[in-house]
């Protein structure tokens, strides 16, 4: 089954059905689609992306990670968040079905792991600490799923708890919103500004031998290097400083490059991506970091 791993869809529903549309073309259904969070928010049509993703999950062909936005959506049901000007997610909200879609999303992990040939690897929205081994990453990945999807009490209780006295809620901004970490350890979803570095630097420091997919950081665009896909290409900001594109990546594709070696997926460079061009601009961001 071919892996098909997407970075954020933000609610370009039409860029997925077209990305969808070709991997049906290239595969029949055998391909099961990675999605690294922030499915939804900025764009113009939330629930037609969940229900795509809804399906392909229950037909075990997707797995499916939270992004911040899917918690800016938990957070605005639960009470905890007022539904901002830039939020695109009421269709979610006000859909006759919202509290199914809000049980589910609050199941989804917030890691995603699996091995590409031998290697292992995980798919996370943001970013993992620097420090995390392989197994530390899902571990902390199972403790906020624990959390989140449990009683919807529990989860709200959890959502709203207070960063700096449970480490469980720290990891869940962490693998779903940081950017940037200090060198004592702290981390920001501000982008990395000295002393500070972005957190796949540090990450790539400590020399770790698995790989990570993830996405949430649109103005970097695509980051292909040694063990890292960073799939975020902006779909949803086309015409912010560049064109956006919903960017997929296919490591178990043939590549053009027969040098490849069969243990190597996360090697560079890399030419195993699709991209499907924004079909226009659909968010104006107003002194929006998001
Ligand atoms: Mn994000």
């Amino acid at each position: 089954m071919q892996r098909i791993f997407i970075g954020d869809v933000q609610g370009c529903a039409d860029e997925l059905d077209e990305l969808l549309a070709r991997a049906s073309d290239s595969f029949g259904e055998e391909f099961c689609l990675w999605v690294a969070g922030d499915l939804i928010n900025r764009g113009p049509d939330n629930l037609r992306p969940l229900e795509r993703v809804w399906e392909l999950v229950s037909a075990g062909r997707a797995q499916y990670v939270l992004g911040n936005h899917e918690l800016n959506l938990l957070a605005v049901d639960f009470g905890l968040r007022e539904l901002e000007p830039n939020d695109s997610f009421g269709d979610v909200l006000e859909s006759s079905e919202a509290s199914d879609w809000i049980d589910w999303l609050r199941s989804r992990p917030l890691v995603a792991s699996g091995r590409l040939s031998e290697q292992p690897f995980a798919m996370l929205h943001a970013s993992a600490s620097p420090d995390w081994s392989f197994e530390k990453l899902v571990e902390i990945g199972e403790q906020v799923s624990a959390r989140l999807s449990g009683s919807r009490g529990d989860a709200i209780e959890f959502l709203a708890a207070n960063p700096s006295t449970d480490p469980v809620r720290d990891a869940l901004g962490r693998l779903t919103r940081c950017r940037s970490v200090s060198t004592e350890g702290a981390w920001s979803s501000a982008e990395p500004e000295s002393p500070t570095r972005a957190w796949h630097r540090e990450w790539l420091d400590r020399g770790h031998a698995y790989g990570l997919v993830y996405g949430h950081w649109a103005r970097q665009g695509l980051h292909v290097a040694a063990g890292l896909r960073g799939l975020d290409t902006g779909c949803v900001h086309h015409g912010r400083g560049r064109d956006g594109f919903l960017t997929a990546w296919l490591p178990e594709s043939n590549p053009r490059n027969s040098q490849r070696r069969e243990s190597a997926e996360f090697e560079v460079p890399d030419d195993r991506f699709w991209q499907i061009p924004a079909r226009r601009r659909y968010y104006d961001p107003v002194a929006s970091t998001a």
